[in-house]
């Protein structure tokens, strides 16, 4: 691991302005639902400050990380572009800038898609790019204020948008979207049963 000065810089010189506010911005929103919700509030300012650590780097170059370091690749991972960078980002940080924290590993790899049984880091991470200061889309006071409440339903409403989004483009879902989805519905209804 390196120093928190050297990650800054490693970002910042890899990003757009605006790209590099956001990725401060979803920082800061990590930070405040880690403590909001009891997770690692400097991991989880530090995953939301890396995790579009590439972003804006070309895609031939997100995609040849993707093949180097991801093996077992699917199809849908493979012709999705949108995909690239959350699983690139990940492993660029692990095995080019030195950054050897699981955690904070599994919440870029899992930003963009989520997948079934997220850590509490990566959920916050997850919700932080929903709803940091500069998102501005229709139903972002809402998404706020799901996150405020309860982080599950916050997750489930997000996935819920995205599908919806993806599936009104006529787009792929990738397995771990799917999964994630799944796994947030079925907690919710396992609840109501329970009680
Ligand atoms: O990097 P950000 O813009 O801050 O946000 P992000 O990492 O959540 O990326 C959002 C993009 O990823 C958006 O264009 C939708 C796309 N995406 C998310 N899940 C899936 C997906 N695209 C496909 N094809 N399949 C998915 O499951
Ligand atoms: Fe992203
Ligand atoms: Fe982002």
């Amino acid at each position: 691991m390196k120093t928190n000065e050297f990650y800054r810089e490693e970002i910042r010189k890899r990003l757009t302005d605006a790209r590099y506010r956001h990725s401060l911005n979803v920082a800061d929103t990590a930070a405040r639902l880690a403590k909001r919700y009891g997770a690692d509030a400097e991991k989880a300012y530090t995953a939301g400050l890396a995790h579009d650590i590439l972003k804006d780097t070309p895609k031939p170059e997100q995609r040849a990380y993707v093949l180097k370091y991801c093996g077992d690749a699917d199809e849908i991972l493979l012709t999705q572009p949108a995909l690239w960078h959350s699983v690139a980002g990940a492993e660029f940080l692990k095995n080019e800038l030195d950054m050897d924290d699981p955690e904070i590993y599994l919440a870029v790899r899992y930003h963009t898609s989520g997948r079934k049984d997220m850590t509490l880091l990566e959920k916050v991470v997850f919700i932080a790019d929903f709803i940091s200061a500069d998102r501005a889309y229709p139903g972002v006071e809402e998404m706020r204020r799901y996150a405020d409440a309860s982080l599950e339903q916050a997750i489930e409403e997000g996935l819920n948008f995205t599908i919806c989004e993806l599936c009104k483009k006529h787009q792929p879902i990738y397995k771990d979207t799917v999964d994630a989805y799944n796994d947030a519905v079925l907690h919710r209804l396992k609840e109501s049963i329970n009680g």
